[in-house]
């Protein structure tokens, strides 16, 4: 089965990581396709870089979408996830959503740890849009930039365990949500350290896609997530146009 993986932001190294945590996740025989926007931000922490973010993941799934058997956005805002939901209908799933999932089934309630606070804001919406405003107990904001999780030295690691301790102490939760795709390595590591379950997102979307993909399930074309209607795009844009013939 093909997995298409889509980084939204712009950093060729991110997207390599990304791409190394999804091969690590993934079951013997899923190719995994790790691809990225060429336009937009090179790393996803606040609404304004979301903005482009999303209009990156409908682009490529748009490009890339239609022969893959499941799609994950890797990256916790989830941006763009119900445009590639109309774009393709192979499942698409959000790293953020996938997590806050796995970690429903783990503990009653849990809490996310994450990058910039600025970006708590971005995690909060989702988690109402989502319903999960009642398992999750608080998002935590660490102030690390997203690109200096490329290079995780233990002063780093350090800062996002003590993090996370706080967040269970604080929240009285029962696991950890990782806030970013560039955390994907640090999963189990935490999990040691921490005792309690640590969840990647990108690893669970990973596991959830090649699961819906299995049971033969696809993104329902019914209603909302019916493909685009056909209209002629403009500009940079035009060559990602919806016609009659799709
Ligand atoms: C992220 C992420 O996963 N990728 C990115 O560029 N920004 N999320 C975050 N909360 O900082």
């Amino acid at each position: 089965m093909k997995l298409l993986v889509i980084n939204p932001n712009t950093s060729a190294g991110m997207t390599a990581q990304i791409a190394a945590a999804a091969r690590a996740a993934a079951a013997p025989g899923t190719d995994i396709v790790a691809v990225q926007p060429d336009f937009g931000a090179p790393s996803i922490e606040g609404h304004f870089d979301d903005a482009f973010a999303a209009a990156g993941v409908a682009q490529q799934a748009r490009l890339h979408g239609a022969d893959a058997d499941g799609v994950v956005v890797a990256c916790f805002g989830d941006p763009g996830l119900d445009a590639a939901r109309e774009a393709t209908a192979a499942p698409v799933i959000g790293i953020a959503e996938a997590a806050f999932h796995a970690a429903s089934f783990l503990a009653t309630g849990f809490s996310v740890v994450t990058t910039m606070t600025r970006t708590c804001t971005i995690a909060d919406h989702l988690l109402h849009k989502y319903g999960f405003e009642r398992r999750c107990r608080g998002v935590h904001g660490t102030d690390i930039p997203v690109l200096d999780l490329e290079s995780m030295g233990e002063a780093l690691v350090g800062r996002i365990e003590a993090a996370a301790r706080t967040a269970l102490e604080r929240d009285r939760s029962g696991a950890i949500v990782l806030g970013c795709a560039g955390m994907a390595d640090l999963a189990l590591r935490l999990q040691q350290r921490l005792g309690v379950p640590v969840i990647d997102g990108v690893a669970a979307a990973v596991k959830f896609a090649e699961s819906l993909a299995a049971l033969s399930l696809r993104t329902s074309r019914r209603g909302d997530y019916a493909p685009p209607l056909p209209k002629p795009y403009a500009g940079w844009a035009a060559g990602l146009s919806f016609t009659a013939a799709d």
